[in-house]
């Protein structure tokens, strides 16, 4: 089974991963791994630190050759922010005591882990909690799991993503425009809908809509505000029968959560039509099967490619909202932790949206769950063996 760890501060010298449960074969180069990590800092509504960090990963273990051989995959990612000290706060992050005469942050941001950090930890700084809550431990994230993502594509299961609303602009019909636009794109692959979404500055496959979000960031950077929305993620090529009913930990559904839910900024996650499916009478939201062309099928995808927690061999849909960034120009109340005194939250550089970039941290976390699943019916220590269990299982279908 695969798992993974991250190190690494914001303003730290790297970030730090390791990847252990991949399989040996698979063919895998820093340049796959670095256009996720691409893709990840591009996007309307980012900040300064975006101009300057160019992500790239180097493979330190675990592939020779340009394939894996099944052992522990690690990898690194350089902080540029660290040497540029443009802010002094690489300063801070020093290991030993340069930085201690820098004077603390005492003033915690509401809805940041700035103030529950401290409380938790018992710092009297608040500058590490920031450190490791911030959003730039996601590039680690993305990094390793487009290792992952690799392995799901060898066996033909694409993902993608895209952005559904940022702040009031979005599709009417939240559901039926989306599926209008989406499914007929997801025939060629899911891919399709990312590198289609890759085209739009902040990721909306709709041209107009895409323009209005944009308009939409730069009112409230005017305004000294920001952020947040909804993304969608679907996946092609899924097998039916990853996952299991027989024990909750079991459900996909459930695991996918897990991860969306472990990303910074995420306030909720849904499956299909989700919490639409509350307000709609049952006939109008369960799938119809059918049986074509020798096998079962589904007449519509309202249940987002699960039933019972299992895949249904449909696509899966995914939608989540991201709340917006914390850190804003319009300052809000808060409380100096030392003299408790109120006063006005300080600004210190951020994004207005992230929604852009965050879509694409999802495509990939979601990556290691799938092939997890997957790895747990067709699982073997290669790509090879692995194509044997999985051939034979297509081969041998009944149902
Ligand atoms: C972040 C604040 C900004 C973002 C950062 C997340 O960084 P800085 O504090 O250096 O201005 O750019 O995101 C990344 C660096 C990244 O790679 O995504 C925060 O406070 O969460």
């Amino acid at each position: 089974m695969i798992r993974y760890l991250t190190a690494g501060e914001s303003h730290g010298p790297q970030l730090t991963g390791i990847i252990e449960g991949i399989p040996a074969g698979l063919p895998i180069t820093e340049d796959e791994i670095a256009l996720h990590l691409a893709r990840r800092q591009k996007g309307y509504g980012r900040g300064g630190r975006m101009a300057f960090e160019k992500d790239k990963a180097e493979i330190l273990s675990g592939v020779r050759f340009g394939k894996t051989m099944g052992t522990p995959i690690a990898l690194q990612l350089p902080n540029r922010a660290f040497e540029k000290d443009d802010t002094g706060w690489p300063k801070v992050m020093n290991k030993e005591g340069d930085g201690e005469d820098v004077d603390p942050i005492t003033v915690p941001r509401p809805g940041h882990a700035d103030l529950i950090g401290v409380q938790k930890y018992r710092y009297d700084d608040i500058r590490p909690a920031i450190e490791r809550s911030s959003a730039r431990e996601t590039a680690m994230r993305v990094g390793l799991s487009a290792i992952a993502r690799k392995l799901l594509k060898h066996f033909g299961i694409e993902i993608g993503g895209h952005i559904i609303r940022i702040g009031s602009v979005g599709y009417e019909d939240e559901w039926g425009d989306v599926r209008d636009l989406v499914d007929p794109m997801m025939k060629d692959g899911a891919e399709t809908i990312f590198r289609a979404a890759d085209e739009s500055p902040v990721r909306c496959l709709d041209e107009d809509l895409s323009e209005k979000m944009r308009e939409e960031i730069k009112k409230w950077r005017k305004e000294g505000s920001s952020l947040g929305g909804y993304w969608e993620v679907v996946l092609t090529g899924v097998p039916a029968g990853l996952g299991s009913f027989v024990h909750w930990d079991r459900k996909l559904e459930g695991q996918l959560a897990q991860a969306i839910m472990g990303t910074q900024a995420m306030k909720g996650v849904e499956i299909g039509l989700g919490f639409e499916a509350g307000r709609r009478p049952g006939h109008e939201v369960h799938d119809e099967i059918t049986h074509e062309e020798g096998e079962f099928r589904r007449r519509t995808n309202r249940l987002g490619g699960f039933e019972g927690g299992v895949t249904t061999g449909m696509p899966i849909i995914i939608r989540g909202v991201m709340k917006p960034i914390p850190t804003m120009l319009t300052p809000l109340k808060t409380v100096d932790m030392n003299t408790k005194e109120e006063m006005d939250t300080r600004y210190e550089r951020s994004d207005v949206c992230a929604l852009p970039r965050a879509v694409v941290v999802i495509e990939n976390v979601i990556a290691p769950v799938i092939a997890n699943a997957f790895l747990e019916k067709f699982g073997g220590d290669s790509v090879e063996e692995i194509e044997e269990h999985y051939n034979a299982f297509k081969e041998n279908k009944k149902r």
